[in-house]
C-alpha cells in the first residue's frame, strides 16, 4: 500500500489548520493568542496543579559527596569538546547543600506541586541494586518531607539522564536488555523507601533524548555515535520495557497500599505541516509518529508506528507476546515536555543522524516569504509557538483514547542582560502557553498540571550554564545566590488565591 495512504488517517487532524494560507494561519494563531492577555487560575479546574521542575544532575552537585557514585552525565561533561562552556555538574547550584533554602522559595512563590529527580547513582552508586545507599535515601527522604510540611505535592522522576557510569561501562547501558532488571530493582527500591509519601511516580524523562542525542548524534552523554543506525532503536526499546516493568511493580506490589499513579514523560514539537501538499501532510504525520508513537504506540496499541516499521525495518527491535501484555496500558497519565514547534516539509533531512534521516523530513523555522514561526528565545533551538503546545496535547488526547496529561515541562530561556531578572519574554510566553493549555482543556483535553522548567538556573546540559531557564536567577559570580525573576513573581500572582484557600483550610 502507498505509504501516504496508510498514514493518511492522520489528516483530517492534520489539515484542519491548512485550510487558510500560511500568512492567514500565522495571524489568526497570533490573534487568538493575544485575546486571552488575562489568563487565570479560574481559567483551568479547580483541583489543576500549577508546579515548578528540576532534575538531579542539573542541580544538585556534591558530585562525590554522601557516597554518590558517577553517572554517565560525570564522565561525559568531563570530556574535551563536549560543554560548550567547559562546564560541568560537580557543584551545579548547590542544591544539595541548599535544598531547604530552594523548598521554602517554592513555597514562597506558591507553588502546589515540585517535579524533581532521584539520582539513580546516589541510591546505588554503581547501579547494580546490591547495596542501597543510606545516605542517598536520607537526601531523598529530608526533601520530600520538607515540600509536604509546606504543603508541596512531590512528583518525583526516577531517570532524569544521568545512568549509573558503572552500567555504561560494564555493559553498555541502555543498548543491553540487561538494563531493564538494574531499573527494576532501582525503582522498586524507591517505591519501597518513599512510596509511603509520594503519589505521582515517572519512571522515564523524555526517552527520545537519550536514544537520539545519547546514541545517535551523539551530543548528549554517552555520546555515542558509533552505531548510529541500530542503537537509537535498541537504547529507545529497553526504556520502554524498562518503565512497563516498573510499572507493573508498582501494580503487584505497591498499589494497593499506597494509592499512587506512574507515568511516562515525552517530549514533543509541534509538526505543522508546511503546506497542503500530501507529501507535507504525510511527513509532519510521520514526524508525531516519530516522536510520540515511538513510546506511546507501544503503550496503547501494542507495537511501534506502522510507519517507523516500515521505514525502519529490522533495525527496530521487536516486542514478544510477552512484553506486549507488559506494556498494555502501562501508563497512569501521561507527562507531555512541551517547549516549540516546527513546520515540518518532505524532504531528505538536512539534518545528521540516522533518525532524521530515516524520517526524510525538513524542519522548517521560516515560511518561503520569510514569516517566522514564532519568537525566537535565547536557545537555538527554541521558538515561541503558543498554539503548538494545544495541538500537541489534543493530538495525544485523541489518538491515545484521551489520557489523563500533566504538562510536566515548559518555558522559554531569558536573553538579554538587561532581561536577566525583569524576563518580560517569558512573562508573555508563560501567558500565552497557559492560555493555550486551558483551551486545549475546553477543547477536551484531560489535563491535570502544570510545571514550568525551570525551578533555578542550573547546568543546561550540552550548553552548559550558557542558558538560563530558571524562574530564580543564580548569581554564579557571587555564591550561587538565587533571586526570583519577575516570571517567578507572576507565577505567584497566578497562584495567589489557592494558596491562600489552602491556608485558610489548613487552620480550620
Ligand atoms: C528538556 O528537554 C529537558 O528535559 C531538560 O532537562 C532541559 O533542561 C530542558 O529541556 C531545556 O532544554 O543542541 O544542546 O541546544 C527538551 C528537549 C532536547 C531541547 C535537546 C533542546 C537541543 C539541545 N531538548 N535540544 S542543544
Amino acid at each position: 500500500m502507498n505509504e501516504f495512504v496508510t498514514e493518511s488517517y492522520y489528516f483530517p487532524f492534520l489539515s484542519l489548520a491548512k485550510m487558510v494560507k500560511k500568512d492567514e494561519f500565522l495571524k489568526q494563531n497570533e490573534h487568538q493568542e493575544s485575546n486571552n492577555k488575562q489568563v487565570s487560575r479560574s481559567d483551568f479546574p479547580p483541583d489543576f496543579i500549577f508546579g515548578v521542575a528540576t532534575s538531579a544532575y542539573q542541580i544538585e552537585g556534591a558530585c562525590k559527596e554522601g557516597g554518590r557514585g558517577a553517572s554517565i552525565w560525570d564522565a561525559f561533561s568531563h570530556t574535551e569538546g563536549k560543554i560548550i562552556d567547559k562546564s560541568n555538574g560537580d557543584v551545579a547550584v548547590d542544591h544539595y547543600h541548599r535544598y531547604k533554602e530552594d523548598i521554602d522559595l517554592i513555597a514562597k512563590l506558591g507553588f502546589d506541586g515540585y517535579r524533581f529527580s532521584i539520582s539513580w547513582s546516589r541510591i546505588f552508586p554503581d547501579g547494580l541494586g546490591t547495596k542501597v545507599n543510606e545516605e542517598g535515601i536520607t537526601f531523598y527522604n529530608n526533601i520530600i518531607d520538607a515540600l509536604l510540611e509546606k504543603g508541596i505535592t512531590p512528583y518525583i522522576t526516577l531517570y532524569h539522564w544521568d545512568l549509573p557510569l558503572h552500567l555504561h561501562d560494564k555493559m553498555g547501558g541502555w543498548v543491553n536488555k540487561e538494563i531493564v532488571k538494574y531499573f527494576a530493582i532501582y525503582a522498586d527500591t524507591c517505591f519501597s523507601c518513599f512510596g509511603d509519601r509520594v503519589k505521582k511516580w515517572i519512571t522515564i524523562n523524555e526517552p527520545l533524548q537519550t536514544a537520539v542525542n545519547g546514541y545517535d548524534t551523539g551530543i548528549f552523554a554517552p555520546g555515542r555515535r558509533q552505531h548510529s543506525s541500530t542503537e537509537p532503536y535498541l537504547a529507545a526499546h529497553h526504556q520502554i520495557l524498562a518503565h512497563a516493568t516498573a510499572f507493573s511493580i508498582y501494580q503487584s506490589k505497591y498499589k494497593d497500599k499506597q494509592g499512587g499513579k506512574v507515568g511516562l514523560v515525552v517530549d514533543c514539537e509541534w509538526a505543522e505541516a508546511n503546506s497542503d501538499k500530501i507529501e507535507d501532510l504525510s511527513a509532519a504525520a510521520r514526524r508525531l509518529d516519530f516522536q510520540l508513537g515511538w513510546y506511546l504506540h507501544p503503550i496503547y496499541y501494542g507495537e511501534y508506528p506502522e510507519v517507523m516499521r516500515k521505514r525502519l525495518g529490522d533495525r527496530l527491535p521487536e516486542f514478544t507476546q510477552e512484553e506486549k501484555e507488559l506494556l498494555k496500558h502501562a501508563v497512569d497519565f501521561v507527562g507531555l515536555n512541551q517547549y516549540t514547534s516546527r513546520f515540518i516539509a518532505h524532504a531528505t533531512s538536512p539534518e545528521e543522524g540516522d533518525y532524521y534521516k530515516s524520517q526524510e523530513m525538513e524542519r522548517i523555522v521560516e515560511w518561503e516569504g520569510g514569516e517566522i514561526i514564532g519568537e525566537k528565545a535565547a536557545s537555538e533551538w527554541l521558538y515561541v509557538v503558543p498554539w503548538g503546545i494545544r495541538k500537541v496535547l489534543n493530538y495525544i488526547s485523541k489518538t491515545y483514547n484521551n489520557p489523563p496529561i500533566f504538562v510536566t515541562e515548559n518555558d522559554n530561556d531569558t536573553s538579554p542582560l538587561h532581561e536577566m531578572l525583569d524576563d518580560k519574554l517569558r512573562v508573555r510566553y508563560f501567558k500565552e502557553y497557559l492560555a493555550a493549555v486551558s483551551r486545549a482543556i475546553k477543547d477536551g483535553a484531560d489535563v491535570r498540571g502544570y510545571f514550568a522548567w525551570s525551578l533555578l538556573d542550573n547546568f543546561e546540559w550540552a550548553q552548559g550554564y550558557t542558558k538560563r531557564f530558571g524562574l530564580v536567577y543564580v548569581d554564579y559570580k557571587n555564591g550561587l545566590a538565587r533571586h526570583p525573576k519577575s516570571s517567578a513573581y507572576w507565577f505567584l500572582r497566578l497562584i495567589e488565591r489557592p494558596v491562600k484557600i489552602r491556608m485558610a483550610k489548613k487552620s480550620n
